[in-house]
């Protein structure tokens, strides 16, 4: 049987298995899509779409659409270290709902600080309850960064004043499978900024288990949504990069799938914010884009229903979806390349021939890239 032929068969016993668990929700998917007119149409475009994104085969749609009908079979625990929660407004901020967000409300959501009702005793309770009853099945998605300094003092949640260290090393003991949702919680993000006071690193640093990161400042919310849908439909995690990223998500370069590469091959630059070249949509390289550097599916995904992403809204790519960004890719308006390469845009600029520049840069940057954030071959 080929690959995909047994991934095909994996996926279907597990839909067939989580059938037989017992619904969440007393209002199917069905229902809900209903009540917001979506239309059964809409629903299998939507399928069809995150089949194409988790780079499957088309027959996988049905396996998708089945998944998301049964999102609400597998227990989420969702928990918040150091952070902006911008990784939960990614999903949630929409002035109507969507698919993306119709899901994580259909979802079996057992805890969630900033969605849940409870406060205090009765949050600290559910956790404990949700721990307890669903050991060995939930998926465990954390926000945010673990302060590991001083015994983890610098974060302590809830009335007991758990440190987020502690609730990490118990949260992560019976969970099936950890999510690190965001650059944060993924590699330690701002707060693991130099001189990292409270010792902040990323989930993977501080469990036992294989973890998936989910890089973005914050990640979209289709590819927090398409790696649950991997896990809800097949039961374990997708193929991962160096940094244990989702290859469909994190497999390209932000810079390969640009809308305004064709500027940068033609040497078309933004020289500054306001300019001519940035009125016409000129590559922002020279403006200290990122994207040669950032592997990232954000050009072709977008955020915001599909509505956006940094380069189309007029910034280069500041590479948030990278370990240590706010160190490594600072300064954001200027190029990484006079840095590295030791003035080389200014060599390319004196030459004063514009394609030549544009070469010269591509070979730069491509040179930095294969030593700085080469994604593994499969
Ligand atoms: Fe970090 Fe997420 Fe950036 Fe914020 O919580 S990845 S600071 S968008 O919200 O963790
Ligand atoms: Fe796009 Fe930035 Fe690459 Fe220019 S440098 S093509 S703006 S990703
Ligand atoms: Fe982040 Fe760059 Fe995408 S800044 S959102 S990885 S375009």
């Amino acid at each position: 049987m080929d690959t995909h032929a047994a991934l095909y068969e994996q996926g279907k016993a597990r839909l067939e298995a989580l059938r037989e668990l017992s619904p969440r929700h007393t209002e199917s998917l069905k229902q809900k899509m209903e009540q917001h007119g979506i239309t059964r149409r809409d629903f299998m475009k939507w399928s069809a779409a995150v089949t194409s994104m988790l780079a499957l085969p088309l027959p996988f749609s049905t396996l998708v659409a089945e998944a998301a009908e049964l999102s609400d079979r597998v227990p989420l625990i969702w928990l918040h270290m150091a952070e902006c929660t911008g990784c939960s407004e990614s999903l949630i901020r929409t002035d109507t709902p969507n698919l993306d967000s119709l899901i994580f409300d259909h979802i079996s959501l057992e805890y969630h600080e900033t969605l849940m009702a409870a406060a205090g005793w009765q949050a600290e309770e559910n956790l404990e309850h949700a721990l307890e009853q669903y050991k060995g099945n939930y998926l465990l998605a954390v926000e945010g960064a673990v302060p590991t300094a001083n015994n983890g003092a610098f974060l302590t949640v809830g009335c007991k004043g758990h440190t987020g260290l502690e609730i990490m090393h118990h949260a992560a003991e019976g969970a099936a499978g950890i999510i690190s949702v965001g650059t944060c919680a993924a590699f330690g993000g701002v707060q693991a900024a130099a001189p990292n006071p409270t010792g902040a690193v990323g989930v993977a640093e501080v469990v036992h288990k294989p973890v998936v990161n989910l890089g973005g400042c914050p990640p979209s919310e289709k590819n927090i949504v398409g790696t649950l849908m991997y896990f809800i439909m097949f039961g374990k995690l997708p193929a991962l990069d160096m940094f244990n990223r989702p290859k469909w998500a994190y497999g390209a370069r932000v810079h390969d799938n640009c809308e305004r590469r064709g500027r940068f091959d033609a040497g078309e630059f933004v020289e500054e914010f306001g300019d001519f070249g940035a009125k016409e949509g000129y590559c922002l390289y020279k403006v200290g884009c990122k994207g040669p550097y950032t592997y990232n599916n954000c050009p072709t995904e977008r955020f915001n229903h599909h509505t956006s992403w940094p380069v189309l809204a007029g910034h280069g790519c500041i590479g948030c979806s990278e370990p240590s960004f706010w160190d490594d890719m600072a300064d954001f308006e200027r190029p990484l390349g006079r840095q590295l390469l030791y003035g080389f845009d200014a060599t390319a600029d004196a030459v004063g021939a514009v394609i030549l520049g544009a070469a010269a840069v591509g070979v730069g940057a491509h040179a930095v890239v294969s030593v700085f954030a080469k994604p593994l071959e499969d």
